[in-house]
């Protein structure tokens, strides 16, 4: 427990958090005081004063699954706040249904790489296929095909193109070099040559779309006295027209997989790239043909593109949260700052609750959301943090009370991702350490202070609730697979589950009979131009695709300033913030520090040589981080990829410097747009200088004091 929260109570010193001292209580104190706590704010503000969003993805399977744990605990006491959609794709959630489809929907049809590989001449990819994105999955990647599918592609003859502003997104390919937040400008001209050559699908057009006569105005510049036109896309874009021109012939003289990263929408309006994409595709005509028509997310996960069976795992039932009140997850610093304030999302506005206590299990916010310093002042407006933990992560030196977890070796589990051919049990190999619990333990002893632990547990101790998740699921959604039962699949270790037969072919279906399989959107096809959209009045989020600027892009005001547009990738050596202190991770570090990739040009122009220590900035924030120089970034791009444990040298909101090299201290914490509010964190401008003072010690991995045990209170 942090020392003020202890000793004075809730809602104390709340500006201290993150440098105090913590305190060691029993299990037994900490399960009532949080019992107790929880049962003070539900009585001063409801189930609107807990916020329990809890975003973040654990590592766990399908039982341990902490989101599973907080959310059925919150459900049954009361209810909470929720979050909705996620970080990884909250403007493709929002924007999809309308257009075509929800996201995972989508998601769960791609086209399998075999398709791709007997069908597709040309694949096209905005933000590339990053392998390193494939070493996993949510739940548990299986056998890992998709760098051995890139090959057999290549080998196969397929021509392969990487629009992004890093060459690494997809070696195997001719590079493109596109300015960062430009790809909807692309897309859209593109998409103009098209219509311009009379080259576009007009059946397809016909038969399967809406609205295409607002878009073709729109494009031919109709409506604004500005075409579309490859001139007007270079000049954004940073891409000789002439490209743009041929790119525009080979995509029609293909058959052409148009792919794009989850990347490209996480930025301010990041909704448009996803619309100009199916509006290219659309135009182009081979959406639902095999190897042709658009990808979301080849590149994202193992499992896209996968051949594996479409089917829902194990469940540990989560119950239903009698409290309606949400968030899109990503406005978490505006929910805490301005509580009562209202905001706009997806065509309804709303109020931001008044958060007395936030909840969290398996999630690191001080890692993944934006402008961190705005967060830490928002972090200190509820009384209580309350967070289960495995480590000292930033998030949990932030808390007031952090309850120690297991680890998935620690505790047995069943392993399980949709599309990853396989079930595997997942045998404790050892004791936990110290006197960690799993959160479902955790939960069930708070719940018993709040008498409900027979509601929570159903009597059954964590084997038994293996045991009945697997039977239940061997009886209902995998009853078509012949499973074994429970104990001859935990003797087995793994059980194997095949391959679908059916060749999958991303909306195949809607191609061949596009009334009889109409969409789920309202006309019943794709909307190139959406009434619904158009309706809410967004001027951030007009009725159909456009390119509307970036907050932050190179082609901004601010660029003056801060000249250098920083991108924030997946990490190479580890998921998100996971095992940062752990030795591959650690490997990966340039002098200590979180690696930051600038061109050669770049870092010439300031002085700045291979592996130095660099000052990285903007109005928002600064972190330290070590130079890899390269010639395969776009000059005037920096990345550093997301995780590295965020480390302050001063935990309070005045801008301190982070040590290690978190990009969250820099980027912006502004939503998408009203339709989706989703994260905007890849337009972000910074400038970077050489770091000649001494280089601050690293704290990110040091545990904070720990002052001796409470033994009764
Ligand atoms: N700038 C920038 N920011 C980003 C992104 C970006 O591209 N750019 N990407 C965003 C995306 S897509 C995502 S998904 C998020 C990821 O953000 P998070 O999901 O919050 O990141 P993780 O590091 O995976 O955090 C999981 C935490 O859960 C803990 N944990 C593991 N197992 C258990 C368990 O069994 N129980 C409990 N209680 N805890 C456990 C781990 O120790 C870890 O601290 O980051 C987002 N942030
Ligand atoms: N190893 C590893 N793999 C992971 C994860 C991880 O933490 N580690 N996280 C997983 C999660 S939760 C998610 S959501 C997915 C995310 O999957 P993605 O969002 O697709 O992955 P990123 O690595 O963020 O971005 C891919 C590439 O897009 C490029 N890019 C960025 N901005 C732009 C732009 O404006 N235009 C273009 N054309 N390209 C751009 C960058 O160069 C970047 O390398 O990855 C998953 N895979
Ligand atoms: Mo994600």
């Amino acid at each position: 427990m942090r020392e003020s929260w202890l000793k004075l109570g809730p809602g104390r010193n709340t500006h201290m958090r993150g440098r105090e001292p913590f305190v060691e209580v029993s299990w037994e104190i900490a399960h009532k005081l949080v019992a107790d706590e929880l049962r003070r704010v539900q009585a001063i503000g409801g189930a609107d004063a807990i916020y329990g969003g809890s975003y973040g993805w654990a590592s766990a399977g399908r039982f341990h699954h902490a989101q599973g744990q907080i959310h059925r605990f919150l459900n049954q006491i009361g209810g909470y706040v929720s979050s909705r959609d996620s970080y990884s794709y909250g403007a493709g959630n929002v924007i999809m249904p309308h257009i075509v489809a929800p996201m995972d929907k989508l998601l769960d049809q791609h086209t399998s790489w075999d398709i791709l590989q007997q069908h597709t001449t040309l694949f096209v990819a905005f933000g590339g296929v990053p392998v390193k994105n494939t070493q996993m999955t949510a739940g548990g990647a299986g056998m890992h095909n998709v760098r051995d599918a890139l090959s057999a592609m290549v080998n196969g003859g397929t021509s392969f193109v990487n629009i992004s502003p890093m060459r690494g997104d997809l070696p195997e390919a001719e590079w493109l070099p596109i300015r960062p937040n430009t790809d909807t400008a692309l897309m859209l001209a593109l998409a103009y040559i098209l219509i311009k050559d009379d080259t576009y699908d007009r059946r397809f057009v016909k038969d399967c779309c809406v609205g295409f006569d607002r878009v073709e105005s729109y494009l031919l510049g109709r409506a604004d006295g500005c075409p579309k036109s490859p001139g007007w896309a270079e000049a954004i874009t940073g891409l000789p027209a002439s490209r743009i021109e041929r790119l525009a012939e080979e995509i029609v003289s293909n058959r052409t997989l148009l792919n794009a990263s989850w990347s490209i929408q996480r930025q301010s309006h990041g909704e448009q790239p996803y619309w100009a994409l199916v509006t290219l595709a659309s135009l182009l005509g081979q959406i639902g043909l095999p190897g042709g028509g658009f990808g979301i997310g080849y590149g994202t996960m193992n499992s896209v593109g996968s051949n594996g069976h479409r089917l829902r795992g194990p469940t540990f039932p989560q119950g239903k949260n009698p409290n309606e009140t949400f968030i899109p997850v990503a406005r978490i610093s505006d929910m805490l700052l301005s509580p009562g304030e209202r905001y706009e999302y997806n065509g309804r506005s709303y109020t931001y609750p008044n958060t007395k206590l936030i909840y969290w299990a398996g999630g690191n916010p001080f890692h993944h959301h934006q402008d961190l310093n705005r967060l830490i002042s928002a972090w200190q407006r509820p009384d209580t943090v309350i967070l289960h933990e495995q480590y000292w992560t930033a998030s949990a030196k932030a808390a007031d009370i952090v309850l120690p977890v297991n680890t998935t070796l620690e505790r047995d589990d069943i392993g399980f991702a949709s599309r990853e051919g396989q079930v595997v049990a997942m045998k404790k190999m050892r004791e936990p350490l110290g006197e960690a619990r799993s959160d479902f333990a955790i939960f069930a002893s708070i719940a018993a202070e709040l008498g409900i632990a027979e509601e929570f547990t159903e009597g059954l101790d964590e084997g038994a609730w293996l045991i009945r998740m697997y039977e239940t699921w061997r009886a209902g959604a995998a009853g078509d697979l012949g499973l074994p039962p429970f104990e001859e699949f935990w003797k087995s270790g793994r059980i194997e589950i095949p391959s679908s037969d059916r060749p999958i072919i991303l909306l195949g279906g809607f191609r061949s009979d596009p009334v009889g399989n109409r969409l789920p959107t309202p006309s019943g096809k794709i909307e190139l131009f959406s009434n619904t959209i158009s309706d809410f009045g967004y001027d951030d989020c007009p009725g159909h695709a456009a390119w509307l600027e970036p907050h932050e892009w190179l082609g901004s005001q601010q660029a003056s300033r801060y000249p250098l547009h920083l991108l924030s990738n997946q990490p190479s050596r580890r998921l998100h913030s996971q095992l940062d202190h752990a030795s591959y991770s650690r490997l990966g570090k340039v002098s200590g520090r979180e690696p930051i990739i600038i061109h050669h040009l770049d870092a010439a122009a300031r002085n700045i040589s291979d592996g130095d220590v660099v000052r990285v900035f903007n109005d928002r924030g600064a972190c330290l981080a070590g130079v890899v120089l390269s010639e395969d970034i776009l000059s005037g791009t920096v990345t550093i990829a997301t995780g590295a444990w965020f480390d302050p040298v001063e935990w309070d909101s005045q801008n301190h410097l982070d040590k290690h090299g978190n990009p969250n201290v820099l980027t912006l914490d502004v939503g998408t747009s009203r339709l989706a509010q989703g994260t905007s964190a890849q337009s972000t401008l910074v400038e970077v200088e050489r770091f000649d003072g001494e280089v601050p010690e690293m704290s990110a991995f040091c545990r904070p004091v720990i002052n001796a045990a409470i033994a009764n209170m």
